[in-house]
């Protein structure tokens, strides 16, 4: 029958190359395990040098005064607490470039320049130019993972999202009208469950979503510090308020994602 017929040819998928094999791997683990690490550790009641800056509701947002030649890279760390929404839907949220336009009020326009893999992508990005320095843009690998919590392992996952800078030769720093800004970002959401006591189903009711957002940016030349400083206390509040707004009308009347 066979011969009849010609040879047979095995089909076998394209492979997809997972992640593990991709040259930013090493570094993404790597970013990854120290970000989460560091996004885990408290502000600490004094003698940190974390000094809050920002407080709305639940909101907390600290910042300690650091330059690097003269530069503004104050690192920032926030904690804020949202009912109704989970740790997954957050960094949906925050992960895919198809919302990134909804919430991101700094941006101009976003390139996926490559999918790393599934939960990893490359990003450039130009951000609207803030008088009076010159426009900014930035070239990232963002990753999306869960992670067991091992102070409740029978809770449910955290959640992270690290997005840090590199290179990419095609889109070389400084060429053009922008100054290249260097970032590293880790968004890390922690759901608490509080289900209901007659047994019920669990419902957004019974959810809320510690998240700790911290961030370092160099901006990567010259930009005046109190105008930085200025910008970054406007933009940072105003970036978690509308962000964790659009979540929740986004996941209101869907099904919760753990
Ligand atoms: O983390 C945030 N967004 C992510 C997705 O876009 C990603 C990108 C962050 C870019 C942050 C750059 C903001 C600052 C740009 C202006 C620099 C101006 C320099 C000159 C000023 C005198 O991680 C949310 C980022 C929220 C930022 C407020």
């Amino acid at each position: 029958e066979r011969l009849k017929s010609g040879p047979v040819i095995p089909i076998t998928p394209p492979p997809i190359a997972p992640g593990s094999q991709h040259r930013l791997w090493p570094e993404i683990e790597k970013t990854v395990k120290q970000q989460v690490e560091m996004a885990k550790l408290g502000v600490g009641e004094c003698g940190t040098g974390w000094q809050l800056f920002a407080e709305d509701g639940e909101m907390r947002m600290y910042r300690r005064e650091e330059e690097v030649d003269g530069m503004v890279v104050d690192p920032l760390k926030a904690v804020h607490v949202v009912k109704g929404i989970t740790g997954h839907e957050v960094c949906h949220y925050f992960f895919n470039p198809q919302y990134r336009y909804d919430w991101e009020t700094t941006l101009e326009q976003m390139t996926v320049l490559e999918t790393i893999s599934e939960d990893s992508l490359l990003f450039l990005q130009t951000h609207k130019r803030i008088w009076p320095a010159s426009q900014r843009d930035v070239v990232f690998w963002s990753h999306m993972r869960k992670l067991p919590d091992d102070q409740d392992q029978d809770g449910p996952d955290i959640w992270t999202v690290v997005n840090n800078s590199t290179e990419d030769s095609e889109h070389p720093a400084n060429a053009g009208k922008c100054v290249r800004i260097y970032l590293t970002v880790c968004l890390m959401c922690q759901t608490r469950v509080d289900p209901p006591k007659d047994g019920a189903p669990i419902s957004r009711d019974n959810v809320s979503c510690k998240i700790t957002y911290c961030s370092v940016v160099n901006p990567g030349g010259w930009a005046p510090a109190s105008v930085l400083r200025a910008v970054y206390k406007r933009e940072y509040p105003k970036f978690l308020k509308r962000f964790t707004a659009y979540v929740k009308n986004q996941t209101k009347n869907k099904p919760l994602m753990f």
